[in-house]
């Protein structure tokens, strides 16, 4: 791949930000978008504007094909059997709800139990926390090693015969750890349980097959891989999406409403209630039409030579403390420096043009298990080079003089 050539089709990396060029290493929060996707989305604007699935007029047809054909590239992307298990979301945190709510309706009681991990993104745990305050619903937390990765012989042993779903993520945002789902999601199935995979962090730098996994639902976010902000999937086997009762209620979602009785509509509609964000889901089908064209294989090995030079170079700086040194890494590297603080060292990049995420990164009981309070992390796409990890150690170094 030639990235400079790739780089000249997103056209905020041209930018500066305080008269330095602009080095972007917030990916994991959200990725910069390539020209043809914000083009998808003006274009449709411009020439195809209208509500889908209502309309007999030419416009009407034309937004509805183009809203359906995304909907089958999502099923490309990721291997699944129909666009019926295909459900449009607002995101992943929107797509974690819907399961929660729907699947903790119709499945689970008090007593009941959940099984999520010690380094889950807050959208994976807060959820599952309000279900437990409505129906009294058990959290069990599978544990890591000091490496950041999970401890499958402790997993195992939290399966109860109240075991009724895991819900755990495939990469960490945070540690950058590639959990080994497909074994784990094995696992539950020995037991007969369900399994969701959060695959916000993992669908933009790998392979995602969801027959492969043999996932029973899949939820990722759009704007993590090219995309736009404002639509997501959620993915589930059909078996389980029909036996799930609706999470909103409204137009779309039904068949016939009359007030003595409503029936709902098909899969993959019955979850869509409200007008979809279809000149969204444009754009998001374009974005990962343009990654399956870059091939995804080759943005993961540029992504992990990338992220072990980064770990290399950084390591050079005294003081530096790397957080997560999984065996299985993906393109994130989360740190501290001495006893700088994260938000200090990350605000003072800032004015040397490199964008850097600070904070606790929604998983604070991760932070907790780490005992700190937050790290600087930077996270890569396919766009960044050696030079800008050059310029990220470089001001790291020019900083650290500066305490
Ligand atoms: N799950 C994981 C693993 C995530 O990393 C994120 C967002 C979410 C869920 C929520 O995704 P959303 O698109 O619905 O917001 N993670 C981050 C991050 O690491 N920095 O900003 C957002």
């Amino acid at each position: 791949m030639d990235i400079h050539k790739i780089r000249e089709d997103f056209p905020i990396l041209a930018r500066e930000v305080y008269g330095k060029p602009l080095v972007y290493l917030d990916n994991g929060a959200t990725t910069q978008k390539p020209r043809i996707v914000i083009d998808s989305i003006v274009d449709e604007y411009y020439s195809v504007n209208a509500n889908v699935h209502r309309g007999v007029h030419y416009l009407s047809q034309k937004a509805t094909e183009l809203h359906e054909g995304s909907r089958e590239t999502m099923r490309r992307f990721i291997n699944a059997k129909s666009t019926n298990e295909i459900i449009f979301t607002r995101g992943t945190t929107e797509s974690l709800n819907l399961v929660v709510s729907s699947f903790g309706e119709a499945f689970m009681n008090e007593g009941d139990e959940v099984i999520i991990s010690v380094m889950e993104h807050h959208s994976n745990i807060v959820p599952w926390q309000l279900l437990e305050a409505r129906k009294g619903i058990k959290i069990k937390v599978v544990p890591m090693n000091d490496k950041g990765e999970l401890l499958l012989e402790e997993y195992e042993k939290l399966f109860t015969e109240r075991t009724k779903i895991v819900s755990i993520m495939q990469v960490s945002n945070v540690l950058g750890t590639v959990n080994p789902i497909k074994e784990m999601i094995a696992t539950a199935h020995k037991h007969g349980v369900p399994f969701m995979v959060d695959a916000a962090q993992s669908i933009p730098h790998m392979k995602v097959d969801v027959q492969d996994l043999d996932a029973d639902f899949l939820v990722f976010s759009g704007h993590k891989v090219y995309a736009p902000t404002g639509v997501g999937v959620l993915y589930g086997k059909e078996e389980w999406l029909d036996k799930l009762p609706p999470y909103q209620g409204g137009g779309e979602m039904i068949k016939h409403v009359s007030f003595e009785k409503t029936t709902f509509n098909e899969l993959p509609f019955k979850f869509e209630a409200g007008t979809p964000d279809y000149i969204g889901t444009t754009g998001f089908a374009t974005a990962l039409d343009y990654v399956m064209g870059l091939g995804i294989e080759n943005i993961a090995a540029h992504e992990h030579m990338l992220t072990e030079y980064a770990t290399k170079r950084l390591k050079e700086i005294p003081g530096i403390r790397i957080f997560g040194e999984a065996a299985h890494k993906s393109s994130v590297v989360s740190f501290l420096l001495g006893d700088i603080h994260h938000f200090d060292l990350g605000t003072l990049l800032d004015r040397l043009g490199i964008a850097t995420r600070t904070g606790h990164h929604c998983a604070q009981p991760l932070m907790q298990r780490l005992g700190i309070e937050g790290t600087i992390r930077a996270s890569f796409a396919v766009y960044n080079t050696k030079e800008e990890v050059d310029a990220l150690v470089d001001g790291i170094i020019r900083v650290s003089k500066m305490f």
